[in-house]
């Protein structure tokens, strides 16, 4: 019998990879090797995650980043573990990071085949308070000749029904890895102690109906399209009261949803048109897990994966979640004339 806690044989997340790639006989293992840079990514930004309080890391670096916002400290070492792990797994041919105004295009004579869209720390605004704070990761095959450079616009602004895996490291109680490669969504949970993600979940799937949870910053309510506004008083008012849970950190909003169901919205408010939320690293990868879950989601005019993106920053409203309560805001948009 094995000794007490100690596992000889971890169900790690890079063998799951690994087994997955022996499933096609083609892979030439690039994509693995791109999953251990990405996955290393997240171990170094949970490291210093963890450490922030004691390392000094909190507070305002003082330089304000291409959204406008005051760059934490944590921001730039968490963009730095991605841009650092995506580069050295000679896999990538082009970065595109929120925190980074323009794309990092690699040489082509030093490039790989895949594109990765990244939010190296959403949430950061709740980094202080120890709220729940997560990594996003949206990855894409180059469509130009791999003998030249990537080109921004061509390789670069691919709608999400191109992606070919997302997914999101969430720096909670635990660190939660959540990926799909295109099959079932995977969910692990990184051990300290072996510095490895271990599956926790190979088939994560939205509970049907699915909770009765609505989860939206209600503050921005009265400037957000009339069927949402409907959809939240039927949650408060309606025969079934729905409870509201928001965290204020996407990924921590969204791992509830996926686990427990009911709906995330950022939906278009008064101040931002399209919703404050950015489309190829935020929205997409979160609405590639999301339909791969059973669930839905959608920018209010159609599925957010359909979205041709216009800007490597450009933003999409979001409504996610289980398709029972996606349907229901999409109907009530549709009855005020607003889808
Ligand atoms: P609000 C965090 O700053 C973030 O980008 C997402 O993680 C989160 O869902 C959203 O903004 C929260 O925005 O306007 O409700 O504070």
């Amino acid at each position: 019998a094995r000794a007490a806690g100690l596992d000889s044989d971890p169900a790690t997340l890079q063998r799951f990879i690994l087994t997955e790639q022996c499933k096609h006989p083609a892979a030439s293992g690039d994509f693995s090797l791109l999953m251990s840079s990405i996955a290393l990514a997240c171990k170094a930004t949970a490291v210093a995650v963890k450490k922030a309080g004691i390392a000094g890391l909190y507070g305002i670096e003082g330089v304000v980043n291409v959204q406008g916002e005051d760059q934490k400290k944590l921001d730039v070492i968490a963009n730095d573990n991605f841009v650092n792990a995506l580069l050295s797994s000679t896999k990538v041919a082009m970065l595109i990071s929120e925190e980074l105004p323009e794309p990092i295009v690699v040489p082509a004579d030093r490039a790989g085949k895949y594109i990765v869209a990244f939010d190296p720390l959403d949430g950061s605004s709740n980094i202080e308070c120890n709220v729940s704070i997560g990594s996003i990761f949206a990855i894409y095959e180059r469509t130009t000749d791999l003998k030249t450079a990537c080109d921004v616009e061509k390789d670069g602004l691919q709608a999400g029904t191109k992606l070919v895996a997302a997914g999101y490291c969430m720096y909670g109680a635990a660190t939660v890895m959540v990926l799909c490669m295109g099959a079932s969504v995977i969910a692990s949970t990184l051990d300290p102690s072996l510095g490895e993600f271990i599956i926790t979940n190979k088939d994560l799937r939205l509970p049907t109906p699915g909770k009765r949870i609505y989860s939206i910053n209600e503050g921005n309510l009265k400037s957000m399209p009339a069927g949402v506004q409907a959809f939240v008083a039927e949650c408060k008012d309606g025969a079934k009261p729905y409870s509201l849970r928001y965290v204020g950190s996407m990924v921590a909003d969204v791992h509830r949803t996926l686990c427990y169901g009911g709906i995330f919205l950022y939906p278009a408010t008064a101040s931002s048109k399209s919703g404050k939320l950015r489309l190829l690293y935020e929205a997409n990868p979160m609405a590639f897990l999301m339909e791969h879950a059973g669930g839905s989601a959608s920018s209010g005019s159609c599925r957010i994966l359909e979205v041709e993106p216009k800007g490597i920053h450009c933003r999409c409203p979001v409504i996610m979640g289980s398709p029972r309560d996606v349907d229901n805001v999409l109907a009530k948009m549709a009855a005020a004339g607003e889808c």
